[in-house]
């Protein structure tokens, strides 16, 4: 089943006309609306009347996640706030968040792009999809909520929290045959369901909706086989529009990315240009719809390739490999996300620790761990007293848990080892021991 047949399976050449067509109006809106692009554009002598064909998308400048930083909390929109009807903030930043808005018109095609992947994933108005997305400023609860109500099924906004055992309750009672969550939750309700004693037949559940961070082929085998269900992964960013950015038809090979909305290059993060179709690279969007906030060029920091040829889906839109990794140093886990200065931001100003921080990502069985080795300071009067240790200690694991969602084991480490580790810099340490 295809939800949109006039736009998913048009012609190459048709969604090139309608793709520069959109991008031209996208222009003009972004040149008088934004301040930001009306300084990148004349900055680089772009007349848009002659961005003429997609191949002149290079002219256009880049967009990057700091751009977007220095703009907080408004100054990217192009609409005013009395035509913004939804705000959602990027996931799991302290400081300053991303904050993007959506017009009506937005929120409309938010919901389609959902409902396609949905569909392409085998979803239908006969389906119970329980979304054990976060219902917040994260996108995944409310984009996949509208999505899921325009295609018709019958929504439980489960939301995700901590006790497992109501979801599963929810799941085996309300019928559920669509969970929609991230990969690491449904792989921590897999391990719960093993312990139930509940047989898979038992459930009406059917298939998963699964997004958001990285999982591997041998994740999807483990909740596959446990649920005996099939998973798809979509793929989607907050900065793009939330989910609804690309996902697996029932072929599972590739994610079918929605160009009649969004613009796709995938570029060399070293010298910014183009790479050839089927090499790897960072995923760069054009949002060429998006009224409130849209983007030209926005740099995802994500890495993947692009793949040839058509899918026996019938759909015509370019498939994206699985995402392979960052191009930055953005960790995420747990569907967490942060960078490595965020978890010395918030530790910074404890009274007693140096300015050196290592942290060590490892998994332990399927889940990722945390750890951040930090150093007693010096002059700190109760260095030996084991239960102040302590205290600082569960002090620390706790602004760390508040301000990045996720929780970590702290080591506390000789000064002059650690900062001989760290080579005596400042920005902490990463070291990733999870794909070992
Ligand atoms: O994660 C939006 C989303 C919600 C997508 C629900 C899919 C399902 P952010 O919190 O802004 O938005 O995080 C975006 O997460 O740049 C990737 O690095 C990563 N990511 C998202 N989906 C996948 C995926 C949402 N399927 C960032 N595989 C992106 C690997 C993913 N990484």
């Amino acid at each position: 089943m295809i939800y949109n047949r006039q736009y998913e399976t048009m012609s190459r050449d048709d969604l090139a006309q309608l793709q520069i067509e959109r991008l031209q109006t996208m222009l003009n809106r972004v040149y008088r609306n934004v301040a930001f692009y009306k300084h990148a554009l004349d900055t680089q002598r772009v007349e848009i009347e002659n961005i003429r064909t997609l191949d002149d998308l290079k002219r256009l400048p880049f967009t990057t996640k700091d751009d977007l930083r220095a703009s907080y909390p408004y100054d990217m929109f192009a609409l005013p706030l009395r035509d913004v009807v939804r705000i959602h903030a990027s996931s799991g930043t302290t400081g300053r968040p991303i904050v993007v808005g959506y017009s009506k018109n937005d929120i409309l095609h938010w919901s389609e792009l959902v409902a396609r992947q949905l569909v392409a994933a085998g979803l239908t108005e006969h389906d119970v999809a329980q979304i054990a997305f976060t219902y917040s400023l994260f996108t995944g609860g409310l984009g996949y909520h509208f999505g899921a109500e325009k295609l018709g099924a019958s929504v439980i906004p489960a939301s995700s929290h901590d006790n497992l055992n109501d979801q599963l309750l929810i799941m085996k009672d309300f019928k559920t045959s669509a969970l929609l969550c991230a990969p690491s939750t449904a792989l921590a309700l897999c391990h719960l369901f093993k312990t139930t004693g509940i047989h898979p037949e038992q459930l009406s559940l059917r298939c998963a909706i699964l997004g958001s961070e990285p999982w591997s082929e041998r994740v999807r085998a483990e909740i596959e086989e446990t649920f005996r269900i099939t998973a798809y992964d979509n793929y989607g960013l907050t900065e793009i529009i939330g989910p609804g950015v690309s996902g697996e038809c029932q072929q599972r090979n590739g994610l079918h990315i929605n160009e009649d909305h969004f613009i796709v290059e995938v570029i060399s993060p070293t010298t910014l240009q183009p790479v050839k179709m089927g090499e790897e690279g960072e995923l760069v969007f054009t949002t060429i719809t998006k009224e409130a906030f849209p983007l030209i060029r926005y740099r995802t920091g994500d890495r993947a390739c692009l793949m040839d040829g058509c899918c026996e889906c019938g759909r015509t839109f370019v498939r994206m490999s699985r995402v392979h990794g960052r191009t930055d140093d953005m960790i995420i886990m747990h569907g967490a996300k942060f960078f490595p200065s965020q978890v010395y931001d918030a530790i910074v100003g404890e009274e007693g620790i140096t300015s050196h921080c290592k942290i060590v990502l490892d998994h332990q069985g399927d889940f990722d761990t945390l750890e951040v080795c930090v150093a007693i300071a010096a002059n700190h009067g109760y260095i030996d007293e084991i239960k102040t240790l302590e205290q600082l200690r569960n002090r620390l694991a706790q602004r760390i848990e508040n301000s990045l969602g996720v929780s970590a084991k702290v080591t506390f480490m000789e000064d002059g080892l650690l900062a001989a580790e760290v080579k005596g810099k400042k920005q902490p340490m990463v070291v990733d021991k999870r794909a070992a």
